[in-house]
């Protein structure tokens, strides 16, 4: 293909179903501009996104602060390699320890590789400190789980959309069903080294798991020197109206993980955080990436954090949350089984009756809203955390029109 072909009148549609692998199904929609919480496809037309790329753009889309932060960076130095220093590293570490009131921090680029680090030096801190015998550790996961797409991880998952015909899997897990304290403490062995947990489970339709789940598993692993590592991912850094997930049940994770709005959506990064010193297990080569820490990303981090806490996103996503959940639970609707959220982590499930939530967020689609269904039944809506009352109230207005009956 020729540079110039790319001016005509392009089908993006037909070049996407042509050339692309087709693991995806998304809405019809070509999205060519974002900013704030709103998206413009290629017609021109404009719509409120209630999915924030899966709250990766929680800081809303192209957040001038963290653009001019990324431009300035990029046109300084974009990649050391961890083979050389680079000026925003340690910065980055520093602030986002303070903020998190961690004690280290290891750099990665995905949310899945996080999560990959994480067993990692949690097995090896299970055969170096806890005294496990070589190749026994165990990781205790949840049924539901969505923690990403490799190997190791599709391995534990119980979905098997996820996990069907990727085998074979690495042994090491066990799974418990999510929200029962006595399941967790009956799975744990002296080869337990981790239980790995969502404090909500986002993509099983945003399951909020029961009042204490969290305090009393915290409990379990200290009491049974099992490290506590929560999959903040999707929950952490505002989405739920506190900064962590962790901070509703006033519990700290030994390992928590951060990815997608750790960039704001600009670029990804994504970290293991450490309250314990499990991390220091790592000693030199024993892991990395070529962009994890890199100063591009550092920077861009930073300046995320920064307008999260600066421009009191976390707190907004608290009062609109509930002002959004509380309209969503007013409808009324007799198409909606339950509006469950936290903060601006909401999901309405609909009633078998209705005939799927696919259809529903079309017609949000026509109205001007973006959302998208988790699984056949449930419509998940997460708008960035800069949604204003304004905003919220005509959100609410185009779900009373479509969830109208
Ligand atoms: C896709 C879902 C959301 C996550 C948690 C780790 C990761 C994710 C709790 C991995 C990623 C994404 C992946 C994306 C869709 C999206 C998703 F529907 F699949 F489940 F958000 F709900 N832990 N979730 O939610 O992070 O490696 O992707 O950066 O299409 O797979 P990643």
């Amino acid at each position: 293909m020729t540079l110039e072909t790319l001016d005509r009148p392009t089908d993006f549609l037909a070049l996407e179903a042509e050339y692309g692998a087709r693991n995806y199904k998304p809405l019809d929609v070509v999205l060519t501009r974002g900013e704030g919480v709103h998206v413009w496809d290629v017609e021109g037309r404009r719509y409120l996104d209630c999915l924030s790329a899966y709250s990766a753009v929680n800081q809303g889309h192209c957040h001038p602060r963290i653009l001019e932060a990324m431009t300035r960076q990029a046109s300084r130095l974009t990649l050391t390699s961890r083979a050389f220093r680079n000026d925003q590293l340690g910065l980055f570490y520093e602030e986002f320890c303070a903020l998190t009131r961690s004690h280290s921090v290891l750099p990665m680029n995905t949310g899945v590789e996080a999560v990959e680090s994480a067993i990692k030096v949690a097995r090896k801190w299970g055969y170096e400190v806890k005294g496990v015998a070589e190749g026994q550790a165990e990781i205790i996961v949840c049924a539901d789980n969505f923690h990403g797409r490799t190997l190791s991880v599709v391995g534990f998952s119980t979905d098997p959309v996820s996990r069907s015909g990727f085998g074979p899997f690495g042994p090491g897990f066990k799974v418990v069903p999510f929200g029962d304290p006595a399941a967790l403490e009956a799975a744990i062995t002296p080869n337990t080294v981790a239980f790995l947990v969502e404090p909500i489970q986002g993509e099983a339709g945003v399951i909020i798991p029961p009042a204490g789940y969290l305090a009393k598993a915290r409990e379990l692993c200290t009491r049974h020197e099992v490290i506590l590592i929560l999959d903040e991912i999707q929950t952490g850094l505002g989405r739920t109206g506190r900064l962590l997930a962790e901070e509703h049940e006033g519990i700290e994770a030994d390992l928590t993980l951060i990815g997608k709005a750790l960039s704001g959506g600009f670029y990804p990064v994504s970290a293991v955080l450490s309250n314990k010193e499990v991390l220091g297990v790592l000693k030199p080569g024993e892991h990395g990436s070529t962009f994890g820490g890199n100063p591009l990303g550092c920077a861009v981090a930073r300046m995320a954090l920064r307008v999260l806490v600066e421009e009191g996103m976390i707190d907004n996503a608290a009062v609109q949350g509930e002002r959004l959940t509380r309209g969503l639970r007013d409808l009324r609707s007799n198409l909606v089984k339950d509006v469950r959220g936290r903060g601006l982590m909401i999901a309405v499930e609909l009633h078998e009756a209705a005939g799927g939530a696919r259809a529903y967020c079309v017609a949000l689609q026509a109205r001007g809203l973006l959302c998208k269904e988790t699984h056949d039944h449930t419509i998940r809506i997460a708008p960035p955390l800069v949604i204003t009352t304004d905003q919220t109230d005509w959100a609410l207005e185009q779900f009373e029109a479509v969830l109208a009956g």
